[in-house]
C-alpha cells in the first residue's frame, strides 16, 4: 500500500515538513472551536482527492481528559496536513476493574470497521504526541511501531523488540494476528506479547527514522486501576500458540454507549474482569 495517501501529498508534505510545536496550554472549547467545520465524530477527509488509506486511530482510555484534550489540538491539524483520510476512536473503559489496553484496541478496531471503510488502523496511547510533521501516520508492507523516538527515553529505543506506544497496522495484519491478546489486565506486557504475535504470524516489524518519529510523551503517574501485571510473563511467551483463540476471535464486550463528540467517536464499553 502507497504511504503517501494522496497524490498532492507529497508537495503539500515538503512545504509543511519539519519539527512541530506541540501545544499543551489548550482547552477543549478552543479545539472545538477551531474544528467547528468536523463533521461529528471527528472524520475528515481532504478535499481534492482521494486518500489511499482509511486509518483509524483507536485510543484506550479511562480518566485521562487532560491528556486527551491536548492529543486532539494538536493531532487534528497534524492528520489534515497530511492528507489523512481518518476517524479517531477514543475507547473508554467503563467500570472499576483493571485497565485492559489491549482489549480496548481490539473493542476499537470491531467498533471502527462497522461504521467505515478503515484499512488502516493506527493504535495510539493517548498521551504521545508527534514532534515532526514528516512522521507519516500511515501504514505499511509490514506492522508499524512508531513510538521508537521519545523524548522521555531521550529519543532511543528502550529495547529491540519494544511495540507498545503506537502500533499501525492494515486490517490484514491486524487479522493474521486475531488482533491484540484479551487477557493482559493491568499495566504492561499486552505490546510484548503483540510483537510476539507479529513474528509468529511471520511478519516483520517496521520503523520509522528516529530523527523523524521525535514524538513527546506526557509524563504522568501510574493510573489507579492499572496497577502491574504480574501475570504476563507466561502468556508473553506461548503468544503464538495462543494468539489463534484469544483476540478479535475470543472478543466479547457490551457498548455502554457510542457518542459522537464534535472532535471524536467516544465507545464506553463493559469489557468485563479478570477471570
Ligand atoms: C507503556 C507503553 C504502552 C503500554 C503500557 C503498558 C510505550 C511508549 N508505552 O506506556 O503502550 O504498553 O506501557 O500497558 O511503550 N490509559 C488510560 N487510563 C488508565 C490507564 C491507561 O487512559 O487508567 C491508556 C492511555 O491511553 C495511556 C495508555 O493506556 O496512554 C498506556 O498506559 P500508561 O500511559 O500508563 O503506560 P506507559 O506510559 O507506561
Amino acid at each position: 500500500m502507497d504511504e503517501s495517501g494522496c497524490r498532492i501529498h507529497n508537495r503539500l508534505w515538503r512545504r509543511e515538513s519539519g519539527p512541530y510545536n506541540i501545544e499543551v496550554n489548550v482547552t477543549l472549547e478552543e479545539t472545538i472551536i477551531e474544528n467547528a467545520y468536523l463533521p461529528l465524530g471527528g472524520h475528515s477527509k481532504p478535499e481534492n482527492c482521494t486518500a489511499l488509506q482509511k486509518i483509524a486511530i483507536v485510543i484506550p482510555f479511562r480518566n485521562r481528559e487532560p491528556h486527551l484534550k491536548i492529543w486532539l489540538y494538536n493531532m487534528h491539524p497534524f492528520l489534515q496536513k497530511q492528507q489523512a483520510d481518518y476517524g479517531i476512536y477514543v475507547v473508554e473503559q467503563h467500570g472499576e476493574s483493571k485497565f485492559n489496553r489491549a482489549k480496548l484496541m481490539n473493542v476499537g478496531f470491531s467498533e471502527a470497521i462497522k461504521e467505515y471503510d478503515y484499512n488502516c488502523f493506527i493504535f495510539s496511547d493517548v498521551d504521545i504526541i508527534p514532534m515532526d510533521q514528516r512522521n507519516l501516520y500511515r501504514c505499511s508492507t509490514n506492522p508499524k511501531h512508531m513510538a521508537n523516538s521519545l523524548d522521555k527515553f531521550n529519543f532511543r529505543l528502550l529495547y529491540q523488540t519494544l511495540f507498545g506506544g503506537i502500533v499501525a497496522f492494515t486490517k490484514e495484519q491486524f487479522l493474521k494476528v486475531n488482533g491484540f491478546s484479551n487477557m493482559f489486565w493491568g499495566w504492561g506486557g499486552e505490546d510484548d506479547e503483540l510483537y510476539e504475535r507479529v513474528i509468529a504470524a511471520k511478519m516483520k516489524i517496521e520503523r520509522p527514522n528516529p530523527k523523524i518519529s521525535k514524538s513527546k510523551a506526557i509524563l504522568h503517574v501510574r493510573d489507579v486501576g492499572n496497577e502491574r501485571n504480574r501475570k504476563s510473563i507466561p502468556l508473553i511467551k506461548k503468544a503464538g500458540i495462543r494468539m489463534h483463540r484469544d483476540g478479535l476471535s475470543s472478543l466479547n464486550y457490551t457498548i455502554i454507549s457510542t457518542t459522537k463528540h464534535r472532535l471524536y467517536t467516544k465507545v464506553t464499553v463493559d469489557i468485563g474482569h479478570p477471570e
